[in-house]
């Protein structure tokens, strides 16, 4: 059965998905006023994931019949000196929210409660693809050592980034 720790926890990983949704619109405003389009378009996609993760959440608390509790999303605070900074910024974001999801799973192993584990199991699978995608936008950029027309020619790439749901199967 589902259990309170484990509730309290999701709670808390749905204001943080809508954290990380607040924060990759900020790098996304960051891009779009450096004339950086394409990579303005990658984090405005990325932050309309976390919103569908966020949501994936709400509707599992929903399914078990508990009533998610929205909580206060800070303002985000970064700034940046340089395209690069963003991108390592975001790489340390998603650490940080691979840890988060491994504790509530930890904790619903714990406690037994399988249904948790079970859906649980498609945010780990969900990091690992996100922590890649992180690690590869700052392997990308550093290939470009500096070269202006190589930095345009990843931003009209990541220009054609578009948008697919990324929620959690709940069927
Ligand atoms: Fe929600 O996947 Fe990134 O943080």
């Amino acid at each position: 059965m589902t259990n309170k720790k484990v509730i309290d926890l999701i709670n808390l990983q749905i204001q943080r998905e809508f954290y990380s949704a607040y924060l990759y619109l900020d790098m996304a405003l960051y891009y779009d006023d450096l004339g950086l389009e394409g990579f303005a378009n990658w984090f405005e996609i990325q932050a309309q994931e976390e919103r569908d993760h966020a949501i994936g959440f709400i509707r599992y608390l929903q399914h078990i019949g508990v009533k998610p509790e929205l909580a206060v999303i800070d303002k985000p605070t970064l700034t940046y000196s340089d395209p690069r900074e963003p991108l390592v910024e975001a790489l340390k974001h998603e650490q940080f929210v691979t840890k988060s999801i491994e504790n509530i799973l930890e904790v619903a192993q714990e406690e037994k409660d399988h249904l948790s584990v079970h859906f649980l199991r498609w945010y780990i699978m969900e990091q690992g693809e996100e922590e890649k995608n992180a690690n590869d936008n700052i392997t990308r950029y550093d290939l470009t050592k500096g070269s202006r027309g190589a930095l345009l020619r990843i931003d009209s790439e990541y220009k054609q980034r578009t948008y697919s749901p990324s929620f959690p199967d709940l069927d």
